[in-house]
């Protein structure tokens, strides 16, 4: 079988792929780019061993040049990132709404590389940052390269592609000083937002907890746009893309995520890459929201502004596949930087709409890519390239790979019979759906897109208390950092419009009067599915921090140990020093971290197991009380038995007992109760019911 009649793909055909070109250098000899063995690789040649350094040395060049070279520049947004590989999976054939291949059969693995990002910072700034997340999947199909380059919020802040470049000088550090790094929480972003209504309901979305994830694993995906699906009889349905995590959506508390980029700027892709290692990887639920054409004006809003999100209780979300990410890249500057997603990289069977701001990306993409790869040959990059073969007649640029071969290179020809020809429909060809279009050439929005505040109302209507809190802080937290109060009162007024109650807690913490006049968006309607306490919980991959010293309670901690991996959870023992910790019995555990290198914000939950001494030890060391009355503070489920328990108390006082998520035994014959409630209370993700 030829290269180009390998159209079936599965699972691994992009790691075969790959195979060709990775190296590795055990084993190896050294040698130049040019293949000559190197003798030596410390010294540069000179003459005379305190002599100048001379031009003859080309392994000297070679290697301070191509050094030199190292950096390409980082994406102008979504510049941190992270990937990670694995296959997608449909669940049923979707055959009666679109004709793409790689959603019709259930027994089909198509592979796909998944990168993850922040979108203000720059490419070294910290995870845990208050942002959106770029969320972009390349499936390999057998019909070419299909990208959905979507975020973790289902709605953007702008209307029109043309406003992108204001947004992110807005949002990015200010030009004049290059401050802040990573952050929204500054005079032009909020001015920007003020001045520019129509960002409401994006930015009710990233004051709330879904901007600071408790994991890439935990957060939700969305395509944002409205695309089409369009199914072999040419019938179209607009349709909405969602990615749905297994584990459910969860996110960190301000305080920690604040923490955490300091302690562990890494945490995310950490988190990512220790879980795919360990062989539990990542796992998303594909889901469609569809609208038949016939209906595309029965809704109270416009299905094709972005800065609206179609409610799920009106238009469910079907369930139709499974996304699981299984293996680390190999390299990261080949792979996750390398990568070049486009929303316009789509397969028959999908197609576009009119959105005005899916449109602009159409252009910007390619554009982008020309800039940071520095070719139109960047398809060719490993991690670009379809599994299925291309032919055309582009040919030429830097770094061309191909070697095309034979004297033609244009369309059409008699010298090669066409060749390569195009394909028609039923060879798999891509056809435009013929959407009918007609107006006046206008720089105008349609009036349909003018509500600014009713689904920001929506957003708000649904959180729960905790969640609007959570939302309050955010938003005083940022607009708090900026100076100018004359930016500061337009936000407030802003916010008057989505509720008075929100715009007057906002008003009290930034030091402006509340507006007098209540101004409220009259919507009272509710989506249960935004709010992230209707999510799903699960013990599963979440970390515990076990503190113990000499003398702790060994047969307690292995009995709790073994209940803990049997349902999921990863525990990891923290002790004062690295390597053996002995128990009361004589036996030794592993401690993997210190009260140095490990710190409370790092970890889901803490269990303190007794053991007179060990607890006697703890309790000399402030970092270890600190690491409680932390996770306390974060609402997190913390576990103490026997003597443990002293220990709790003496960080979080008495009461602490009777706060939720607190689970403690007296006696060593309570064990498998107390794992099961602990284990059972780390699955909560935070008890918010705390008083802290
Ligand atoms: Fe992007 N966006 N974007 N964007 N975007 C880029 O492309 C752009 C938008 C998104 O992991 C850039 O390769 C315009 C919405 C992700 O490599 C650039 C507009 C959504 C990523 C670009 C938008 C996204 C990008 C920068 C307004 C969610 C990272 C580097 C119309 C649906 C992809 C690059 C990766 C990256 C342009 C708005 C998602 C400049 C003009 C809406 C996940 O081309």
């Amino acid at each position: 079988m030829s290269k180009d009649e390998r159209r079936k793909v599965d699972e691994n055909s992009k790691d075969e792929q790959l195979e060709y070109y990775r190296t590795d250098n055990r084993g190896k000899k050294m040698t130049t780019n040019q293949g000559v063995r190197i003798s030596e690789d410390e010294h540069s040649l000179k003459a005379g061993t305190r002599g100048p350094t001379l031009m003859e040395d080309f392994h000297f060049r070679e290697k301070i040049t191509h050094f030199d070279h190292e950096r390409i520049p980082e994406r102008v947004v979504h510049a941190r990132g992270f990937g990670a590989h694995g296959h997608f999976q449909v669940y049923e054939p979707m055959t009666k709404y679109t004709k793409a291949k790689f959603l019709q059969d259930p027994s089909v693995k198509t592979p796909v590389f998944v990168r993850f990002s922040t979108v203000a910072g720059s490419r070294g700034s910290g995870d845990t940052v208050r942002d959106v997340r770029g969320f972009a999947v390349k499936f390999y199909t057998e019909e070419g390269n299909y990208d959905l380059v979507g975020n973790n919020i289902p709605v953007f802040f702008i209307q029109d592609a043309i406003k992108f470049p204001d947004l992110v000088h807005a949002f990015k550090p200010e030009p004049h000083n290059e401050i802040p790094q990573a952050s929204t929480a500054h005079d032009t972003f909020w001015d920007f937002v003020a001045n520019n209504q129509e960002t409401a309901h994006m930015i009710m979305w990233a004051m709330s907890d879904r901007a600071i994830p408790r994991s890439y694993r935990m957060m939700e995906g969305f395509g944002v746009h409205t695309f089409r699906f369009v199914n072999d009889k040419g019938k179209a349905r607009f349709v909405k893309f969602h990615w749905k995590p297994v584990l459910g959506v969860h996110s960190l508390v301000w305080d920690e995520a604040q923490k955490i980029a300091g302690k562990d700027p890494d945490f995310h892709r950490r988190d990512l890459w220790e879980a795919i290692e360990r062989g539990d990887g990542a796992e998303y639920e594909l889901g469609v929201q569809m609208i038949d054409e016939e209906d595309e004006f029965k809704f109270d809003f416009d299905i094709l502004d972005p800065t609206k999100l179609w409610p799920e209780e009106m238009i469910p979300v079907r369930i139709i596949g499974k996304m699981t990410l299984n293996r680390n890249q190999d390299n990261v500057f080949a792979e996750t930087e390398q990568a070049a997603f486009h929303p316009g990289n789509v397969v028959p069977g999908i197609d576009f709409t009119n959105d005005p701001l899916l449109q602009g990306r159409l252009f910007s993409y390619t554009d982008t890519q020309l800039i940071r790869l520095g070719s139109p040959n960047f398809h060719e990059i490993p991690i670009n390239r379809p599994v299925c073969p291309f032919h055309n007649n582009q040919y030429d640029g830097y770094h061309r790979m191909t070697i095309n071969t034979g004297p033609v290179a244009y369309h059409k020809n008699s010298l090669q019979q066409n060749d390569p020809a195009p394909a028609s429909e039923e060879e798999g060809g891509y056809i435009h759906y013929q959407e009918k279009v007609e107006g006046r050439k206008i720089r105008r929005r349609s009036d349909s897109f003018k509500d600014h505040f009713s689904q920001a109302k929506l957003f708000w209507n649904s959180m729960s208390p905790v969640e609007k809190e959570h939302i309050v802080s955010a938003f005083r937290f940022e607009v708090g950092k900026v100076k100018s109060k004359d930016v500061r009162k337009q936000v407030v007024e802003m916010f008057n419009k989505v509720d008075r109650k929100l715009a007057k807690q906002m008003a009290a913490g930034v030091g402006v009067k509340p507006p007098e006049k209540d101004e409220s968006s009259k919507v009272t309607l509710k989506s249960p599915a935004l709010s992230q306490e209707n999510t799903r919980k699960s013990p599963l991959t979440r970390t515990v921090a076990i503190l113990a010293e000499d003398g702790f309670n060994h047969s307690e901690v292995i009995r709790v140990l073994t209940a803990f991996l049997k349902a999921g959870l990863v525990p990891d023992v923290i002790s004062s020093h690295l390597g053996a910790v002995r128990g009361d019995n004589g036996k030794e555990i592993e401690a993997g971290n210190t009260l140095q290198t490990a710190d409370s914000v790092l970890y889901d939950a803490v269990y303190i197991p007794g053991g007179k001494d060990s607890i006697e030890r703890l309790k000399k060391q402030k970092a270890a009380l600190d690491f409680i009355n932390e996770a306390f503070s974060h609402f997190k489920a913390i576990g103490a038995a026997s003597e443990g328990v002293d220990l709790l108390t003496s960080a979080a006082g008495i009461r602490a007992l009777s706060e939720p998520g607190i689970v403690t035994a007296a006696s060593g014959d309570a064990l498998d109760a107390f794992s099961k409630e602990l284990i059972e209370a780390v699955g909560m993700h935070r008890h918010w019911e705390r008083t802290v």
